[in-house]
């Protein structure tokens, strides 16, 4: 059993006559100038035994001696006082004298004798040796810990002890030590505080306390830090002796807290034994952890923590760290009752919750939310931090002094999910930072039926934390008053540093994955041990009982008073006759909606603006509105230009891109005479929709991988002065005197991560326009856990609206099977309006009622004025859903994709349906063919029919908003050409784009009366070819299909 490992038993304290002479460590920061440290080095440099190290070692005793003779070891002080006298190199040290009541009277005698023998070699690296003991301590020390409460495995999955660890006598070896070196006294370095108030210490004690502090049921692990003042702050929570001291006071409160943690998972034990519940038991000190974390930030401060957890403990964390109603817990086991809320719910232990509360130990206010989350380990980990800067930003902590979050992970999920890294990442950026969070990990050294030492190659599961210099504070978990003492300090590191920090609770979990599952399959041995475990708060409550801290009546006291509670509480959940997931809600948006939870109107005014306002945006784009800023001029562009064109294929018809091949000044010029001419591009349109947003006082935050630039060079929303590093300007904030920041931030290359962040900041209020683009669409896939289990379903699950926007480029431009598809089909696929029911098309604000009971709105807009219109409409809805929008990558720069101030002015409106307004909408019973499409292939068809001049024949419609589906306004068209066969077309292979979506749609809106046929590219796997003559050709041959008038003939 490791425990035996170390020789701390072995070795007897100090007695108080072996203490040597105390002296201050606080050493004055003069006496460690480089000057100082020249001039007195010059005597001894030129003693044999210095060496590199060692002439730091010297000095070091050197300013101790300067300050106080008596501090350092009597062979030194005869040492410095020959060198000072003018001792020559190599004659001024003599022989230390064994450290014996006899031998002091001799080193008293001892006189500076220039001619004494040395043997300084030794002494030096004995010190030396110790200095790396201790350092090893540090570094190492952590691996020896006593960390598992069971005494089976090693926390770091391995059992050899580090050769610089003494684990026994014969270690001291290692470095040139023995055991009668172990009553030498030792100058204790400044990187050390396990002297307290003393500066060296015999060596025996020197181990003992280094036991005490880094090898007992705590392991510290630090040395990876590159902040000196940061080890330093942690040698001394830990190395101080005497640190660890808990009042009776606290004493009583951490087992009042461990008699709740328990009583709670026996009293849903006993009332409901077959259902699962995830519950806590092998680790119910995870309660009192938690608490102990947010008294002490409370304490510090801090009036807001939002938490993320997983499955286990999560009702009893929502029971005792939040405080929800115990009858709201309770009721939820109750499979008989009706649920009240719209939507399809959750299961009991992914439900969120908010709570404003005053904290008993503080007496301050405190709110706590905890965010629901899907069964996804760790998804809602990046959600969980975009809360916590929404709310931070929101009430202008800019320093995260009064919002924090903490994050609760399992061990395996920990080690195994890709997104903690990503989270990670997150921490310590400009635009993302939530100043430190606090990982908790309930470490119970198994994920559902796997052993760690399959389920992760690092030794800890938490080791992905260092790649932030977060500290890592693993602790045995059946020492609760070990584990308060981490959490006290992981708060107070957050609350000094504002860094990450992870509390690696190692545990065990007493019953199976669930309460229904049998561990005994897979982990036989370790759960005979369990079974043998006596529960913390027993182990607790008896060392408690024999200190005294408390009696036994007092602790039964305590047990029969919880018990009480829970059994009201369960009298009283009896009453409850239905569900209300809103109840579980874990941000409310006070004011937004009506008391009983309805947006105020279902209408939507105009999201049109007036020409004064267009204008002023429009001047304030193509300006820069700061003096003393030097813009990219124009002078070299080629950069711009290759940056541009590898990045976007483009028709040699359209010619060389505006912007593209000139400086930023010259895109800027072009973007003023748009405005002269009362017309937007897509950059322009974007700026109009945010521009006007903030002016109504709406947040706007846009975020993804260089969205400050764009991808595609066209919207250069954040300026770089060309002369001066790092000085930027962004226009957006200089648009008018009161508005609403404006956030641009270019990401972390990580779609998981910062999409969760985006949404979780999207959460926090409805009166933000919170939009993530991808660098291009196909990219959104490796955040697909966040669009499948928050985005598209969240408001179902847990009746919260997001009012997210994801931009995805998407388009078929001849780039190659990557690059091209944002998958549209996939968005669709997870619509939730049904193709084969016609809605009530006569119902009052029918597009509103759409809009309401959809899940999300997916857009592919053809014009830039109805990309403007859509994204103003997002805020101007009275209430929020997700919107996914396919962006172009051609069209921004396509000189037919314009729109006129005309179409964007008060009064107007987002278009769901453009209709055909050409010569086939003037004689539409000639028309033979109606062609629906959307996006950008709409420029191709028109190109093409233009060519074949066939504008009398076919008529082209297209439909903007695909979901939910316009259905009015098609049927309207349909109506309108009553002699033409039906059409879809797109870019896209058959299996993929809009196909399936819209094709069932279309053939009810007409009562399958119809066919709807295809024109575009056959099936494939691939999203694109590779090659760009094949792509030319299926262009060409899908365009063939739409206007040859015979080519369904043969179908009919
Ligand atoms: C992303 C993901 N993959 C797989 C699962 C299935 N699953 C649920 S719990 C669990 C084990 C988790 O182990 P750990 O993180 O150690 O937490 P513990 O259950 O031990 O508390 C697994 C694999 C999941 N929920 N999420
Ligand atoms: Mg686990």
């Amino acid at each position: 059993m490791f425990h035996l490992r170390t020789c701390a038993a072995k070795l007897r304290p100090l007695t108080a006559s072996q203490t040597v002479k105390t002296f201050s460590q606080n050493r004055p920061a003069a006496a460690r100038t480089l000057g100082q440290i020249r001039c007195f080095t010059a005597p001894v440099a030129a003693e044999p035994f210095l060496s590199g190290t060692s002439s730091n070692y010297v000095e070091e005793m050197y300013y101790a001696w300067l300050e106080n003779p008596k501090s350092v070891h009597k062979s030194w002080d005869i040492f410095f006082r020959n060198t000072n006298a003018g001792a020559l190199p190599g004659t001024a040290y003599q022989s230390p004298l064994p450290l014996s009541p006899g031998s002091l009277s001799a080193v008293a005698q001892a006189q500076p004798l220039v001619d004494a023998q040395p043997n300084v070699d030794k002494l030096v690296e004995d010190h030396l040796a110790v200095q790396s003991l201790i350092r090893a301590y540090q570094i190492r020390g952590h691996h020896v810990a006593q960390l598992d409460p069971l005494g089976i495995l090693d926390a770091d999955l391995d059992s050899s002890v580090p050769a610089d660890i003494i684990s026994s006598t014969d270690k001291l070896g290692f470095y040139g030590l023995d055991e009668s070196d172990l009553d030498k006294v030792f100058h204790l370095p400044t990187t050390t505080f396990i002297g307290g108030q003393e500066s060296a210490l015999p060596l025996r004690e020197i181990i003992r306390r280094l036991e005490m502090a880094y090898c007992r049921h705590i392991g510290v692990e630090f040395m990876f830090i590159n902040d000196l003042e940061q080890c330093q702050w942690i040698r001394q929570k830990f190395e101080t002796p005497g640190v660890m001291q808990f009042t009776s006071e606290e004493k009583r409160t951490l087992l009042a807290r461990l008699v709740r943690s328990t009583r709670f998972e026996d009293f849903l034990q006993r009332k409901w034994s077959s259902e699962k519940r995830f519950g806590l038991e092998g680790c119910e000190v995870l309660i009192p952890a938690l608490k102990t974390i947010i008294d002490k930030s409370s304490e510090n401060g801090v009036d807001y923590v939002i938490m993320g957890m997983p499955h286990r403990g999560r009702l009893n964390v929502l029971a005792n760290v939040i405080r929800k109603e115990l009858e709201q817990i309770f009721c939820q086991f109750d499979s008989k009752l009706e649920a009240a809320d719209e939507g399809s719910g959750d299961v009991k232990y992914h439900l969120g919750m908010y709570h404003r509360r005053i904290n008993r130990v503080t007496d301050r206010n405190i709110t706590l939310s905890l965010v629901a989350n899907p069964s996804h380990l760790e998804a809602a980990d990046p959600v969980v931090m975009g809360k916590t800067k929404a709310e931070q930003f929101y009430c202008g902590d800019t320093e995260g002094k009064k919002v924090m979050s903490i994050l609760l992970h399992g061990d395996a999920a920990f080690a195994g999910q890709g997104i903690v890294y990503e989270t990670f990442h997150l921490s310590d950026l400009p635009s993302y930072t939530t100043h430190g969070t606090v990982h908790v990990v309930v470490n119970n050294q198994i994920g559902f039926t796997t052993d760690p030492r399959m389920a992760r190659s690092s030794p800890y599961p938490t080791d992905v934390a260092r790649v932030v210099n977060a500290p890592i504070f693993h602790v045995n978990s059946d020492d609760p008053e070990a584990v308060m003492y981490v959490c006290k300090v992981a708060a107070e590191w957050r609350s000094t540093f504002h860094k990450d920090v992870v509390v690696d609770l190692v545990c065990y979990r007493r019953n199976g994955h669930n309460e229904m599952d049998e561990p005994m399959f897979t982990q036989p041995l370790m759960y005979k041990q369990i079974r043998k475990q006596k529960p913390v708060l027993q182990k607790y409550a008896e060392l408690l009982v024999s200190q005294g801290v408390v009696n036994q009546p007092e602790y039964e006291e305590e047990i029969s008073k919880y018990d009480k509670i829970c059994e009201e509480a369960f009298t009283r959940s009896k009453d409850e006759k239905i569900l209300h997931i809103k109840h579980w809600l874990d941000s409310p948006w006070p004011g937004f909606f009506t008391l009983d939870g309805q947006p105020r109107s279902m209408t939507c005014p105009s999201t049109g603006l007036t020409e004064d306002i267009l204008a002023h945006i429009g001047n304030v784009a193509s300006s820069v509105p700061v003096e003393n800023f030097t813009i990219h001029g124009g002078e070299d562009a080629t950069d711009l230009w290759r940056c541009w064109a590898t990045s976007v294929d483009f028709s040699p018809a359209w010619g060389r891109p505006r912007g593209g091949g000139q400086g930023l000044s010259r895109i800027l010029k072009t973007r003023g005479e748009l405005v002269k001419n009362r017309t937007v591009d897509w950059a322009l349109a974007e700026y109009m929709a945010f521009g006007s947003l903030l002016k109504e006082g709406i947040h706007i935050r846009l975020s993804g991988q260089d969205v400050e630039r764009g991808t595609f060079s066209h919207r250069h929303h954040v300026l770089h002065d060309q002369n001066v590093d790092k000085k930027t300007c962004i226009p957006m904030n200089h648009l008018w005197p009161n508005q609403a920041p404006y956030t641009v931030c270019n990401s972390s290359l990580s779609e998981y991560g910062v999409l969760g962040f985006e949404l979780g900041f999207a959460m926090a209020s409805p009166n933000a326009l919170v939009l993530w683009e991808a660098q291009f669409g196909d990219f959104h896939n490796t955040a697909q856990c966040i669009i499948d289990q928050f985005i598209c379903p969240g408001q179902a699950k847990w009746v919260r609206q997001n009012g997210i926007v994801l931009l995805l480029p998407h388009g078929m431009e001849g780039m190659g099977p990557e690059h091209s598809s944002a998958r549209p089909e996939r968005f669709l696929q997870m619509c939730n309006d049904d193709p084969d029911v016609l809605p009530n098309l006569e119902e009052a604000n029918f597009d509103i009622n759409q809009l309401y009971d959809c899940n999300w709105v997916v857009v592919n807009c053809s014009t830039p004025g109805n990309f403007f219109h859509v994204l103003r409409r997002q805020i101007l809805l009275p209430f929020r859903k997700p919107l996914i929008i396919f962006t172009p990558k051609s069209l921004l720069r396509h000189p037919e994709a314009r729109t006129s101030f005309d179409e964007m002015l008060s009064g107007t409106h987002f278009q769901r349906v453009i209709p055909e307004d050409g010569l086939a909408a003037q004689n539409p019973e000639n028309v033979k063919r109606l062609l629906f499409c959307t996006g950008k292939v709409y420029y191709d068809l028109t190109r093409e029919r233009k060519a074949r001049g066939m504008a009398e024949q076919v008529a082209i419609t297209r439909i903007e908003q695909l979901s939910p589906f316009p259905f009015d306004l098609l049927l309207r068209e349909v109506q309108k050409y009553p002699n033409a066969e039906l059409g879809w077309c797109q870019e896209e292979h058959k299996n993929q784009g809009y196909y399936d979506y819209v094709k069932p749609r279309l053939r009810t809106t007409i009562n399958r009366a119809k066919p709807v046929w295809y024109a575009g590219r056959d099936p494939a796997a691939a999203p694109a070819t590779g090659n760009k003559k094949t792509h030319l050709t299926e262009l060409q041959r899908l365009l063939d299909t739409a206007f040859d008038l015979d080519a369904f003939k043969n179908f009919s």
